[in-house]
């Protein structure tokens, strides 16, 4: 009982145990994978917001072309009074254009909606570089300042003159990033391959060991391109999940997962499982029953039980596993080490008594298996021990499966040296048939009549027939379950040789079983000497 509350609870911690540690595992793996998504996540916004930073950056470029495009005519005077004009008051309405000028073909100032004549791009005799848009008269300059945020659209009209207008797009970038975002990131616009013309933000903090993450766009309809940049660090940091939530969904996940589990590995192993490892083990061990000699009371042979010791110190009779062992065809394995392990421990004992006789059960599905013998010798071989000293007993309470074979395997074996016991003879299936079938060695008489006998006249009459064919068949008599000395006597005067019982033993462990012949054999010799001792 203590035993299997013990077992009990060792699976239920275990279970625990694995629950726990399931839920843990989930929640974990659960938190990794959304991180995992976040990063991914933030790299995809981030990349978009490069395009739309150039998107920007484009959409200025096509107003300033719009806006010059009215004023494209090759014939068009745009530097009198009246022209230039118009051209201030644009630069009013359109609050990214600073200046419109218009330009000779070698670059020359013509005239500028600027109040003073000051030119934002050129300085000194210095050319502004030219990058070709998709349509090669559209072309943009950038600042010789870096960073200024200023460059010019200019428009070529024929060979006659350029139009331009100088462009402001600092502002254009200033909401560009997420406020988690800005103290860490830094955007740039550029023209041509590497005039920066407009810078925002700084990428300063980043520590020595995390790389900055760039992103860039360009366009395919302007020489523009925008470049992004950021930290490691604060691209890890940007769109936090709430961490309560997953860690609680995951371990919730966890557990329930790990439930099943546990519900599903730590299942009692079912029986035929437990009989397997059993075997495996080494837990089946043999017991011992004397036989001894009803006149005499001389132990002159034993015969083997088989006891499932458990680890745990619990003896289990065979009546709850054989059956199983029958069924599973595990009878096999354990009968073979059963019939080893009782042959080497007992080898001293037989060594010094050649006529004792050890005598195993064997079920009659075994005994007809194709190898059953061949078997037999090579493990009675291996302990070294004579196959006369041998008993094999075959119960009568079952139907043997192929009789034609039972019978033919009896006379190989006897031929081989071994002796056949019928058990249980009287309690099974054939009744006297099987006795004159397999003409066995030894008979042995069911308890059943054992019981009553001396008090019974049916079960004496059915004694003395046993008896009586049992002599005609040569085969010794061995009376079972013997308890009182009524009965032994009994059993003694109606011809039984042989007995086996609680009198003079229960089915006991090598030493135990050990001693009592030594007692015995003490006794018989103290006796012999002074029969007054009888
Ligand atoms: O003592 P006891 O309860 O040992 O045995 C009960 C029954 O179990 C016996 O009558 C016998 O038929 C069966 N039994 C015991 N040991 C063995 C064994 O080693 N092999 C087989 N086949 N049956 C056994
Ligand atoms: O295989 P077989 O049925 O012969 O096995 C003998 C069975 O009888 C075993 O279960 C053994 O423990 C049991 N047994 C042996 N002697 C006695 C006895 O004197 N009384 C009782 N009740 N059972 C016995
Ligand atoms: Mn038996």
């Amino acid at each position: 009982m203590a035993v299997t509350i013990a077992r009990r609870s060792y699976r239920a911690v275990l279970s625990a145990l694995v629950v726990v540690s399931s839920a843990l595992a989930f929640a974990w793996a659960g938190w990794a994978g959304l991180e995992n998504l976040r990063a991914q996540r933030n790299l995809a916004q981030l990349e978009e917001l490069s395009g739309q930073l150039l998107q920007r950056a484009e959409l200025a470029i096509d107003y300033a072309v719009i806006t010059l495009g009215d004023y494209t005519a090759p014939s068009n005077d745009l530097c009198n009074i009246d022209a230039l004009r118009a051209l201030r008051q644009q630069t009013f309405i359109r609050g990214a254009i600073k200046d419109i000028a218009v330009l000779a073909p070698d670059g020359q100032l013509m005239c500028s909606t600027a109040p003073v004549q000051f030119d934002l791009l050129t300085s000194g005799s210095a050319r502004v570089p030219e990058y070709e848009s998709r349509n090669a008269s559209i072309v943009l300059q950038p600042s010789h300042t870096e960073g200024s945020g200023l460059f010019r659209v200019l428009w070529r009209i024929g060979g006659t003159h350029s139009i331009a207008a100088t462009l402001n797009i600092d502002m254009l970038m200033f909401d560009i990033f997420p406020a988690q975002l800005r103290d860490e990131a830094l955007a740039e616009i550029r023209i041509g391959p590497q005039d920066v013309v407009a810078r925002f933000g700084d990428v300063a903090s980043t520590a020595p060991n995390e790389t900055a993450r760039a992103f860039s766009a360009t366009s395919d309809r302007y020489p523009v391109s925008v470049a992004l940049a950021t930290s490691e660090g604060s691209l890890r940091n940007w769109n936090p999940w709430p961490l309560a939530p997953v860690l609680a969904i995951g371990a919730t996940a966890g557990a329930i997962i790990g439930l099943l589990a546990a519900q599903t590995f730590m299942r009692p192993p079912s029986p035929v499982d437990a009989l397997r490892s059993a075997i495996r083990r080494g837990e089946l061990v043999p017991y011992y029953q004397p036989i001894f000699e009803l006149a005499t009371s001389r132990i002159v042979g034993c015969e083997v039980l088989v006891r499932w010791r458990r680890r745990d110190g619990e003896l289990v009779f065979p009546d709850r596993f054989i059956p199983i062992a029958e069924a599973s065809g595990l009878i096999v394995p354990m009968t073979e080490r059963l019939v080893a392990q009782a042959l080497t421990e007992m080898a001293p004992l037989l060594f010094d008594r050649p006529d004792f006789k050890i005598a195993f059960n064997i079920d009659p599905a075994h005994f007809a298996q194709p190898g059953f013998l061949e078997a037999l010798d090579q493990i009675v071989a291996q302990a070294g021990s004579s196959k006369s000293c041998i008993v094999l007993e075959l119960t009568e309470r079952s139907a043997f499966p192929d009789m034609k074979q039972a019978v033919a395997v009896t006379i190989e074996a006897r031929k081989r040296g071994y002796r056949i016991s019928l058990d249980d003879t009287g309690a099974g299936h054939n009744g006297l048939g099987h006795i004159q079938d397999l003409s066995p060695d030894i008979i042995k008489i069911d308890k059943k009549f054992v019981d009553v006998a001396g008090t019974a006249e049916a079960a004496d009459a059915i004694i003395e027939v046993l008896v009586k064919l049992g002599q005609r068949m040569g085969a010794v008599m061995v009376a079972e379950g013997i308890e009182t000395e009524d009965q032994r006597a009994a059993l003694a005067i109606a011809g039984v040789a042989q007995g086996q019982g609680y009198l003079v033993s229960r089915p006991v462990p090598l030493a135990a079983f050990r001693a009592l012949i030594r007692d015995h054999e003490l006794l018989a010799q103290v006796t012999t000497r002074d029969p007054q001792m009888a």
